[in-house]
């Protein structure tokens, strides 16, 4: 098959004409307002596309339509095995138009198309195809009641549900959160971030295309205090799942408690460890795998293993293998199929994250390599992949998540103080060990908080495998079976027997 070059992505990236109207009950439509606003590239840094700039009229109108098509029953109360066959050809129609849907999120938040063509799409269609398996096995259950009663726990969709998703991995997030929401029955609202719109509404295309309902899938792009405040706070809307940040995350706490205590589920910040024993035995793989936990997707992931806990033995040699590994993610064009470390979303993000690498040289950590910040073509959201050594817990760089290309790495002399330096975090979304004694293995992976502990490896991820955090990560999972349960209420009918 013929893979397109850096020439040719940039001539599709020239043609481009992205969807840029919200899509309501199954059609694509300006604001109420008529207002929009603008989608810059931080790769090609010009504007993609003028976005309608959706607000609280446009919000009531996607509640309206999402209500309806969840009374009318056409997707609530179908046969599963109707749901089932929406949303595998969802996952066909995503893997037939990756290209298309790559394209978008590289420009639109500048990570490598490499990356977005070999992981977001597939990983994209591969969630859709999770749960379109599941569609016909979501077996209830009968409880123990004894021979006079019949108990029966069924499952029932919660109704309207809405998603206010971020734009590290726009198309991802939305999957996540779609998959299990749809094939439960509900009809969804879905906010993508405003730095990332034009994936979410090409998908909504998709799904029409697939064979989904008019109103069971709505987008609706805008800020998130127009928008994503209006969906939390809107008394119609029966689920609130949101991935971002842990400030916002607290919001729609809020945002519930004033309104008609919605269900909220959050997926928020990370700051999350990595911890390499002495006696881990292939020191390569942990260094070529720490490397890909903080700087894949330019950091901006949420599980980012951003706290490195070296034991003080492998310190010196541990460092002099990650600097190797950094070589070759130096920053290149996005399109470039070769390049493996992109932009960052925009410049706001970029200047935060150059403020952090500032206050960690001010903090007394030393600074190994990166901490520039680059240009390339038009564009200048680029900072080479930083490693500070020498950090101590109490600095701003060991505690607050950065979401960029900056690794903290830290050192520890015992298991103890691993687990406590581990541990030492508002957050709990993910931690790694790395160790070749199955006992320590299991030791400290008992005693870490975190929704996800992987060994002797980083970021691990399945769909069918649950993906969520503790303290102020947050609560409720994505992915799996589990997710199931966010998006639907337990109905109980209890059945009384004659003798
Ligand atoms: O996130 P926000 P931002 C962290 C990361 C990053 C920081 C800021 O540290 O540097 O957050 O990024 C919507 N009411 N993460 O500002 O604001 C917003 O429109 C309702 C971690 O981009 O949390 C978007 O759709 N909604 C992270 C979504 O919330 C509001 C991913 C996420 O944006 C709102 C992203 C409001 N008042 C950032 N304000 C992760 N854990 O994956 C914003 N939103």
């Amino acid at each position: 098959m013929h893979t397109p070059d850096l020439h040719e992505w940039r001539r599709r990236a020239d043609t481009l004409e992205p969807r840029a109207q919200a899509f309501i009950d199954g059609r694509f439509t300006t604001a109420t307002s008529g207002r929009t606003f603008p989608t810059v590239s931080p790769a090609i840094g010009r504007v993609l596309a003028e976005v309608a700039r959706s607000d609280a009229d446009d919000v009531e109108r996607a509640v309206r339509a999402a209500r309806q098509s969840f009374e009318n029953g056409t997707w609530s109360r179908c046969h599963p095995r109707e749901r089932k066959k929406v949303l595998q050809r969802l996952a066909e129609l995503v893997r037939k138009h990756g290209e298309e849907l790559a394209l978008l999120d590289c420009l639109d938040m500048g990570k490598p198309i490499s990356d977005a063509l070999n992981i977001d799409v597939p990983g994209t269609a591969a969630v859709f195809d999770w749960y379109a398996e599941a569609a016909d096995k979501l077996y209830d259950q009968v409880a123990p009641t004894g021979e006079d009663a019949l108990a029966l726990v069924t499952r029932e969709p919660v109704g309207v549900v809405a998603a206010v998703i971020p734009w590290n991995f726009p198309l991802d997030m939305a999957a996540w959160k779609l998959g299990p929401a749809l094939v439960a029955g509900n009809s969804v609202i879905l906010k993508p971030a405003e730095q990332s719109p034009l994936s979410a509404l090409r998908l909504a295309e998709l799904a029409s295309e697939a064979g989904l309902p008019d109103g069971v899938l709505n987008v609706l792009p805008g800020y998130g205090e127009e928008v994503g405040r209006a969906l939390g706070l809107h008394p119609d809307v029966d689920c609130l799942s949101f991935t971002g940040s842990t400030e916002v995350g607290k919001l729609f706490l809020r945002y519930a408690a004033d309104s008609n205590m919605k269900m909220v589920w959050l997926e928020c910040g990370g700051k999350s460890p990595n911890l390499v024993f002495a006696d881990c035995t292939d020191l390569d793989a942990a260094a070529r795998r720490a490397a890909f936990g903080i700087f894949f997707n330019q950091g901006q992931v949420c599980s980012a293993s951003s706290r490195l806990l070296l034991e003080r033995s492998i310190h010196d040699r541990f460092v002099d293998k990650l600097l190797a590994e950094v070589e070759a993610l130096q920053p290149g064009h996005p399109l470039d199929p070769a390049t493996r470390t992109g932009a960052l979303v925009d410049v706001r993000q970029t200047e935060r994250v150059m403020r952090y690498i500032e206050q960690g040289q001010k903090e007394g950590a030393r600074l190994v390599c990166g901490g520039e910040r680059v240009t390339i073509d038009a564009g200048d959201c680029y900072i080479r992949p930083t490693i500070f050594t020498g950090v101590t817990p109490d600095m701003t760089i060991a505690r607050e998540e950065i979401f960029g290309p900056v690794l903290s790495i830290l050192t520890f002399d015992n298991e103890a103080e691993a687990v406590a330096l581990a541990n030492d975090s508002i957050y709990g979304l993910a931690a790694a060990v790395w160790t070749d004694d199955l006992n320590r293995a299991h030791r400290v992976s008992r005693q870490l908080r975190a929704g996800t502990v992987s060994v002797n490896t980083v970021d691990a991820l399945d769909p069918g495998v649950p993906f969520g955090g503790v303290k102020q990560s947050g609560f409720g999972r994505d992915l799996s079976m589990h997710a199931v349960d966010k998006f639907t209420q337990l109905k109980t009918t209890w059945i009384q027997l004659q003798r």
